[in-house]
């Protein structure tokens, strides 16, 4: 079988080169790292504006969460606060959004503000207004510039401005023209009090799908630096196609990672426990089964196919559970994921003969993989499993982004 079908040629190119300047330890401790830090990066995303603008509703739709949930952000009427709080993302806890104290009252000082929220510690601010943005804004947004730090413009609620305007005129646009205006209009604005190019996303937080909510997680996922994009990336909600499958691709980089620890971890058997009365007669060369069920564990979190993630979406569309469930083919994402499940699909799927297939395309570039226990058979096993699975469960997070977003009959 031709290696490029079975591991993509980016991924060769790429052990390839991790493997040629260093030696083996340093190669494997290198790989251990790479993953230990992408899970530990902090991501402060502070959001600030005034009163009622629609903080912490947005707050809770980018974490995937409804207002009532539990680790919400309250809504609505509440008591003003003088401090930022913070609001974990309920699967990657450095993730946080930062409620900031709102701006806007008379003689509102943006330097003693930022002093206020110690504007250092975010990684960029969100800035969200309903009406046209003022002149606290663009002062706020000049001030966090002066510390070098990045800002974007949120205009929220567009959902009730449309409705209003589809309403209150007779000869009202259409939603595009009308968007247009608003987009303009801010810019205008903004541009008026000194912001050079601002960039202004249109949103509304009960119609996630529409609007600019995509544009806002591609821009600021590309405006991070490289090394908090995948969390970024994985800590978005799934209301768009091009969502999955950006998580998809960046899961797929780390596999070949994933597929040298778990060989790395072949010594250090995890098999006890699992089917200990049957016979598996190459049990020595499959990978860590703990690894595979905690990797695929985190594929389901953020393809949003665990029962939170999926009521929330069916909540935010008005679908129901089970119809979204219905759709779901993979056992991996459809049914808890332990160790006797990877177990069984490694069994069946007779994974174990793909693993020693893909173990000898890849020495074929990268020799050193050679070196890992059991020759690496436990690499290509663990790759192979890992990626048939994460291509399964992506087609799932498709397919259900699809039905929730199907036009109620
Ligand atoms: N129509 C519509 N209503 C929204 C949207 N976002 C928020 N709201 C509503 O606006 C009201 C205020 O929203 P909050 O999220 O509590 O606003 P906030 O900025 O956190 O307000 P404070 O905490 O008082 O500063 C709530 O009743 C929300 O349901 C939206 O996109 N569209
Ligand atoms: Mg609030």
């Amino acid at each position: 079988m031709d290696c490029k079908y079975l591991v993509p040629e980016n991924e060769l190119r790429e052990m390839k080169n991790f493997f040629e300047n260093r030696d083996f330890a340093e190669a494997m401790e290198g790989v251990k790292k790479c993953l230990e830090d992408i899970d530990q990066v902090p991501l402060n995303i502070a959001v600030t504006g005034e009163s009622g603008s629609g903080k912490s509703t947005f707050i809770n739709v980018i974490r995937g969460l409804n207002d009532e949930e539990e680790g919400s952000a309250k809504t609505g009427v509440v008591e003003t606060t003088m401090v930022p709080l913070p609001y974990l993302h309920p699967h990657h806890r450095n993730v946080r959004y930062w409620d900031l104290p709102g701006i806007g009252s008379p003689g509102f000082k943006p330097m003693d503000y930022l002093q206020l929220v110690k504007f250092n510690q975010y990684d960029f601010f969100l800035i969200i207004t309903t009406e046209r943005f003022r002149e606290c804004h663009v002062l706020l947004a000049q001030a966090i510039k002066s510390m070098g730090k990045k800002f974007y413009f949120l205009r929220s609620k567009i959902d009730s401005v449309l409705k209003g305007c589809r309403r209150g005129r007779t000869n009202c646009n259409e939603d595009e023209d009308i968007l247009k205006k608003i987009r303009e209009d801010c810019i205008n604005g903004l541009r008026a009090g000194g912001i050079e190019n601002p960039r202004v996303f249109l949103l509304s937080c009960l119609e996630p799908e529409k609007y600019d909510f995509y544009l806002i997680q591609k821009t600021l996922e590309d405006e991070l630096p490289s090394h908090k994009r995948h969390i970024f990336l994985l800590s978005q909600p799934n209301f768009f196609h091009q969502a999955v499958e950006q998580k998809r691709k960046s899961f797929l980089m780390q596999i070949w990672q994933w597929a040298i620890v778990s060989a790395m971890n072949v010594t250090t058997s995890q098999w006890s426990g699992v089917n200990s009365g049957s016979t598996v007669p190459y049990l020595s060369s499959n990978g860590d089964l703990t690894l595979m069920v905690n990797v695929l564990k985190e594929y389901k979190k953020a393809f949003g196919l665990d029962t939170r993630s999926l009521n929330q979406l069916a909540d935010t569309f008005g679908k129901d559970l089970e119809d979204l469930r219905s759709v779901i083919r993979t056992s991996t994402a459809s049914q808890e994921i332990t160790l006797e499940l990877v177990f069984h699909h490694l069994k069946s799927q007779g994974l174990t003969d793909m693993g020693r297939i893909v173990t000898a395309c890849v020495i074929q570039f990268v020799p050193q993989i050679s070196a890992l226990a059991n020759g690496g058979v436990a690499f290509g096993t663990t790759y192979w499993i890992l990626s048939s699975l994460l291509a399964n469960m992506a087609e799932d997070a498709a397919r259900v982004l699809s039905r929730a977003l199907e036009a109620s009959d």
